[in-house]
């Protein structure tokens, strides 16, 4: 196990270029030892990306965290199968479906699907319902670029997702915990809103296989398994996609899963959560509404009871 990394640097704090050069000194410290366990060929390159007044100021967890505890069941159900696994998966060339109430439907190129999105760092909070958490430092664009890009139609109110389907690399594929493709969805409100990502790195480096390469979602309020991984396809729908928990379990996982300490699991509370990396003699943390983005999103739920609509 690494040692937990220290800094004093406050990421939000420092400008694009001191930033970039700041974490690759930390990156060859900190980082070494976990990026040896990575297959990522794109690894060698680092992504220019600039700030966020969206990103918060906690201490993100460690590269070794955040890359050696995973879901990834395409990959296994342990949570050291996907750091395991994962590097089986080919991720160039990678392409994205497009498809349903959209102007402009296609198999659009990864490349050119992002060549002219602004890449920021959005350092969030990440909340598994099965409560632990983590924070982590993405690299990632705004959803809603995409979106805008490919012109949604004025019938769509849903956007769905699915994570690719190769059992010959992802190994956990051939069986069958989950009706592949792993599916997401979210309310095309909730899609188009600014912490809505598609995360194409961490720490400033390309996604690492294990966490969802080559780019997967990420909804900081919602629990985690929204933030689905691989992302081969996107359609804009008028009815509410199937998503995958809700398919195995629907009493327990709804379509919403905004994370809300007042709203327990069937079987556990969710009022408290262990944050990864912690120690094992770190005290449970406190849940937070909305995993603590409740001031900008709240208002997306007005009128309805979170109690039910879960
Ligand atoms: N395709 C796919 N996406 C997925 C999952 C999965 O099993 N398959 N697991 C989800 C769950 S339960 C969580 S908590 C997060 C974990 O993300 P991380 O491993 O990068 O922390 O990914 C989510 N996205
Ligand atoms: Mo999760």
């Amino acid at each position: 196990m690494a040692y937990r990394f220290k800094t004093d640097l406050k990421w939000s704090d420092v400008t694009p270029k001191a930033d970039f050069l700041n974490r690759r000194q930390l990156m060859a410290g900190a980082g070494a030892l976990a990026l040896g366990s990575i297959a990522s060929p794109a690894l060698a390159a680092s992504i220019a990306t600039v700030p966020s007044p969206y990103s918060t100021d906690l201490e993100p967890n460690t590269l070794e965290d955040i890359t050696s505890y995973n879901n990834f069941y395409e990959f296994g159900t342990g949570k050291e199968d996907p750091a395991r696994y994962a590097s089986a998966l080919t991720t160039d060339p990678w392409s994205i479906k497009i498809d349903g109430l959209v102007d402009k439907p296609g198999d659009y190129g990864l490349e050119d699907l992002i060549s002219d999105v602004q890449m920021e760092e959005r350092i969030y909070r990440f909340r598994c319902v099965e409560a632990w958490s983590m924070v982590i430092p993405w690299v990632g664009f705004e959803l809603n670029q995409i979106l805008n890009k490919v012109g949604v139609q004025s019938g769509a109110k849903y956007v769905s997702f699915e994570t690719l389907v190769r059992p010959e690399e992802m190994r956990g594929q051939k069986r069958g915990y989950i009706e592949w493709p792993y599916r997401e969805g979210l309310r095309l409100d909730e899609a188009m809103h600014p912490l809505t990502i598609m995360a194409t790195g961490i720490y400033g480096e390309s996604m690492p296989n294990q966490n969802g390469a080559p780019i997967r979602l990420v909804v900081p309020w919602k629990y985690g398994f929204k933030s689905i991984k691989s992302i081969v396809r996107i359609s804009l729908t008028d009815t509410e996609p199937q998503t995958s928990w809700n398919m195995i379990q629907p009493r327990e996982y709804g379509f919403y899963s905004n994370v809300n300490p007042e709203v327990d699991h069937p079987r556990w509370s969710q009022a408290t959560e262990r944050r990864v990396g912690g120690g094992v003699f770190a005290k449970r943390q406190d849940t937070l509404m909305m995993n603590g983005y409740a001031e900008e999103v709240m208002d997306l739920y007005a009128g309805m009871d979170l109690s039910k609509n879960y």
